[in-house]
């Protein structure tokens, strides 16, 4: 046995203060697993219970062998405990093979996602300093491995590519197995993953989650969804996400035994037949999904009575919109307020369905620290919309390598400032009311795109909508709504009645409107307003 050294990967990782990580153990959330553990846990339970569902389905025992073999393998090539490494891969079995091979050598994963393209990845190998690519071979168009051969040239720290797929010139993925090797003692509160941040503004940044914290966000978040060793998992969002990750997602589903699908296309067309095939119980959209599979239980056929939990996240699930889900579905709909930050919201499964549909959920742990604070940082009157400040056992104290960031994503008090806009109910549960900086000022006057858009998306034609400021000379921004509708379109002047009939004030009605087939979508799947605000 060796131990992980406490090496370069440190630098720039901003530790939780003593004291606090202290009270976290004494109050029994960081309980000194590693998340590898959760698997060697569930193994020893329940040797032959499925874990991986597929054309090639592995036990429990399989899979954690398979880790195994893939952590000798990676330690083999010279990878060591501590090095960070760029994984890109798609929703298969290989995803989570992978990645606990990777935890169980203490190699750090990136975890970046499939729509991510040359300058997230090159931003991101070189701001980590990663040794290592782990990629697919291509998806749809796209071929990964001409993006990992520039790459190779481009950052001077990388120096294996692995292809899970046709390697073409480099080395297949799972050929690296071997059958023995020593596996190092892992320190729980060292880093266990990176995660990559959402990123509204300017390039990505590292999220990195210790073992002690992400095995909370796992395995709490399992007993709020109330997830058994029956339950079967499918990864319909890409599976480096946290929200399908451990929200509970895959981790949370290993540490409770039950079994994990996966899909690479959300369509209904292909996620319901998997649903069917396998019998799926409870799966994670975000709400252009979630509004997709709804209507499309009219013309989609496969049985998915077997699903008893959708949960709904990522961005606002409009109330209108969640209003249809459970009966369409016939599903219990969780709203699931989170971030790959850390902290956590879900409505829980017997909240009232009026709370369930007008809230994005309550804290995941009672240590969650919630403040919600005016534009000088001050704390407002409870129930009043203000900024979200947070902090508590899994969320971050500081982005990864990124100092002057930092010193403005944090109160001092080590508060992270999430940006978002929220006003909290008696109840703890918290509606979320856009991002801070995702409001038009028209001529001085504040408009609220959140709020237009829950305004229009009443309106019967409209399916999906998007408001965005654009440049105007004389008032400074002017209100542009882009409206994806079925039927015909409304034209300007008849949604302005629409929304003046609905009491909205008159500088907030929109000067231009957009018809689009589709609106824009980031890598994980919600509207991309910086896109739509780009187009001009
Ligand atoms: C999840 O994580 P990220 O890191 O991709 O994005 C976080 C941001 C939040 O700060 C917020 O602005 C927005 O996405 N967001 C929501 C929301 N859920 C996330 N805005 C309104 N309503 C919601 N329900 O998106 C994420 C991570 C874990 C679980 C679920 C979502």
């Amino acid at each position: 046995m060796t131990s992980t050294a406490a090496g370069t990967h440190r630098d720039g990782y901003v530790p939780f203060p003593a004291d606090l990580a202290d009270t976290y153990r004494a109050a029994g959330y960081w309980t000194g697993r590693t998340v590898d553990d959760l698997l060697r846990d569930t193994a020893r339970r329940g040797p032959e219970r499925p874990a991986l569902l597929g054309d090639r389905p592995l036990t429990y025992a399989e899979l954690d062998t398979e880790a195994d073999r893939m952590a000798y393998g990676f330690l083999a090539l010279g990878i060591a405990p501590g090095d960070r490494v760029i994984v890109q891969l798609l929703n298969t079995p290989e995803f989570a093979i992978t990645l606990f091979g990777l935890l169980r050598a203490g190699i750090i994963p990136v975890l970046t996602l499939p729509a991510h393209r040359r300058a997230e990845i090159e931003h991101l190998a070189g701001l980590s300093g990663a040794v290592a690519y782990l990629v697919a071979d291509r998806q749809g168009d796209f071929d990964y491995r001409e993006l990992a051969a520039g790459l190779l040239s481009a950052v001077g720290s990388l120096r294996h590519v692995l292809v899970s797929g046709e390697p073409g010139e480099f080395t297949e993925l799972m050929s690296i197995a071997r059958d023995s090797g020593s596996l190092p003692t892992i320190d729980p509160a060292d880093i266990a993953l990176m995660l990559v941040s959402g990123g509204t503004t300017g390039l990505p940044k590292l999220i990195a989650r210790t073992h002690d914290d992400y095995v909370y966000n796992a395995t709490a978040s399992a007993a709020v969804c109330e997830l058994g060793d029956r339950d079967i998992y499918l990864a319909t969002l890409p599976a480096a996400h946290n929200f399908p990750l451990a929200c509970p997602g895959i981790l949370g589903t290993v540490a409770t035994g039950g079994a994990v699908a996966f899909t690479t296309d959300p369509s209904p067309e292909s996620a319901f037949a998997v649903i069917e095939r396998f019998r799926v119980t409870v799966t994670a959209v975000v709400p252009p999904l979630a509004q997709l599979w709804s209507a499309a239980v009219e013309w989609e056929d496969a049985d998915i009575s077997s699903l008893r939990l959708l949960q709904v996240g990522g961005a606002k699930l409009a109330e209108v919109n969640a209003r249809e889900v459970a009966p369409a579905l016939n599903v219990t709909l969780q709203q699931v307020f989170g971030m790959a930050e850390g902290l956590l919201n879900f409505t829980r499964l017997d909240d009232d369905p009026d709370i369930i549909c007008t809230t994005q959920g309550r804290p995941l742990c009672p240590a969650d620290e919630i403040r919600v604070v005016d534009e000088d940082g001050a704390d407002i009157a409870p129930g009043v919309e203000g900024e979200l400040l947070t902090r508590g056992p899994y969320t971050l104290r500081g982005y990864y390598r990124a100092p002057e960031h930092n010193a403005r994503a944090f109160t001092p008090e080590g508060y992270y400032r999430s940006g978002d806009l929220v006003r909290q109910l008696p109840s703890g549960h918290l509606v979320v009311s856009g991002r801070i900086k995702d409001v038009i000022n028209r001529g001085g006057e504040n408009i609220s795109c959140d709020e237009l858009e829950e305004h229009l998306l009443a309106h019967p034609a409209v399916r999906h909508a998007a408001a965005v400021g654009l440049p105007d000379p004389a008032l400074g921004e002017k209100v542009c709504a882009v409206l994806v509708v079925t039927g015909d379109t409304p034209t300007l002047a008849e949604i302005k009645e629409f929304l003046t009939g609905r009491g909205l004030a008159t500088y907030k009605l929109p000067d231009v409107l957009r018809r689009a087939d589709t609106l824009p979508l980031t890598a994980v799947g919600k509207i991309d307003k910086k896109a739509l605000r780009t187009q001009g």
